[in-house]
């Protein structure tokens, strides 16, 4: 009898394991250029940093975290045994992941990348390989990746996640801090824990392949802490190709691999390094890069909630820092440092309302564009799409006269939110003259429409 009931249940799992092999070969695998379309064309996207840091907003009595308050663990020297104490308190019922959706979408942003897990290890679904988090450690127990995942999914927003390789609360991963991080801060690159691999096979890349089994597609999986001697460039491909065999078509930034610290990418060999796109943070190029590129950058000086930092980029500003990105082929993703309650700060909201307001009227010069062929102009930026070109000019000139790079070969000129009056143009040797309105249209970037000639 006892025979026969195992010879039954090794059937069983035998054709489940092969069903489930058969569901995975369904998947379409793309080619690259295809696998990379959507995020090309998408050009802008919400980076948001979230995570028991958020209650402690940087600050520890009068101490004050230097730069990102998402290191309050590091910077304010908390053990593990002290910082453990806020996950329990994490209890964010402001939570809305629709409204969080529905301000991006409104933003003109196409993808969101949300912390599932960072440097503090603490992690906003639920896990099955640790109890550090959300469901288990902290009172909230709503699975936070799930509700954001499935309101992306809603709302037509690619989901998309970081997870960070450094784990300050596993003994395993706390990088250049072992072995002492709970007794003295320490920085010594040639220091390496023996056991990090087992933390690699046993902790990292199962809790990586919950979040691209449990929660749909999965956009982009973004790495973060690539710069810990303990990670090595063969666990990098390792894991670029382990998120490919669950998810082909998933897009996989440069930090799987040791990609950037090889002058920040920029002189590695093609293939030397796993990733499918570069990763510059809080800076943009000063030209393009020919490759597949994405800056991140905060609003204000740090990704974690921090009520101190007051230090906020204008919304102008930021509307400029997009159009130069896009204007020399990259992405932007720009961050939202949500709070303990759920909420984002409400200067995060108005520089998202203002965003949202320029990209609706001028998205048509930015979604799908590609980098300019003429080097930028003092006035402002190209950016080139099916055979249009798009001026966009953040200083007007006061003379009334836009001038534009005397190979540009004009069919037609009108400003892109006033599609039916014609400007006029006038080619000379040196430059190519087009007569605009004395005040500039838009108080921020306006942009003027090229039809080129043939
Ligand atoms: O240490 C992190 C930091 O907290 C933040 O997550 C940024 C965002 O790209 N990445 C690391 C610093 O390079």
């Amino acid at each position: 009898m006892l025979k026969k009931s195992l010879l039954v249940l090794f059937v069983a799992i035998f054709c489940l394991g092969n069903a489930n092999a058969q569901k995975k070969s369904k998947v379409k695998k793309l080619s690259d250029d295809e696998r990379m379309e959507w995020w090309r064309d998408s050009k802008f996207g919400m980076f948001i940093h979230w995570g028991a840091y958020s209650i402690i907003g940087g600050e520890r009595g009068t101490k004050i975290a230097g730069g990102g308050a998402e290191w309050a663990m590091d910077k304010l020297d908390y053990t593990i045994e002290e910082y453990e104490k806020y996950p329990k308190m994490f209890n964010p019922e402001l939570f809305d992941a629709d409204a969080w959706v529905t301000m991006a979408k409104e933003a003109g942003m196409k993808y969101i990348v949300l912390t599932s897990k960072h440097h503090e290890g603490f992690a906003l679904w639920d896990s099955k390989v640790s109890k550090y988090d959300v469901m288990d450690a902290s009172p909230f127990k709503r699975d936070i990746i799930k509700e954001l995942s499935e309101a992306c999914k809603k709302q037509g927003i690619v989901f998309c996640f970081y997870y960070s390789i450094v784990d300050w609360h596993h003994p395993q991963a706390q990088g250049n801090l072992y072995p002492n991080y709970n007794i003295s801060q320490h920085d010594d690159p040639s220091v390496v824990n023996p056991e990090f691999p087992e933390y690699y096979e046993n902790y990292m890349k199962p809790q990586v392949g919950e979040l691209l089994k449990n929660y749909g597609d999965i956009g982009v999986v973004w790495f973060d802490g690539d710069w810990i001697s303990d990670y090595t460039t063969e666990m990098g491909k390792d894991l670029y190709k382990y998120i490919r065999d669950i998810q082909p078509n998933t897009i996989v930034n440069n930090r799987v691999d040791k990609g950037r610290t090889g002058m920040d990418g920029m002189n590695n060999k093609p293939g030397q390094f796993a990733g499918d796109f570069g990763t510059p943070e809080q800076e943009i190029p000063d030209t393009g890069i020919d490759s597949d590129w994405e800056a991140c950058m905060t609003m204000n000086g740090s990704w974690g909630y921090k009520p101190s930092d007051n230090n906020w980029k204008s919304s102008e500003d930021l509307i400029e820092k997009l159009v130069d990105i896009v204007s020399k082929g990259g992405n932007f993703l720009l961050n939202i440092g949500p709070d303990g309650f759920g909420r984002f700060p409400s200067e995060s909201i108005r520089r998202l309302k203002a965003m949202g307001e320029w990209t609706k009227k001028n998205g048509e010069a930015i979604y799908g564009a590609s980098a300019s062929p003429y080097e930028k102009p003092k006035w402002g930026r190209y950016t080139t799409k099916d055979g249009v070109l798009y001026a966009h000019v953040f200083n007007w000139p006061t003379s009334g006269t836009l001038k534009l790079h005397k190979d540009i070969k004009v069919k037609k000129a009108t400003i892109l939110t006033d599609p039916k009056t014609e400007l006029t143009t006038l080619a000379t040797s040196r430059e190519v003259l087009v007569d605009v309105p004395m005040l500039a249209p838009d108080a921020t970037v306006t942009v003027v429409k090229i039809e080129l000639a043939k």
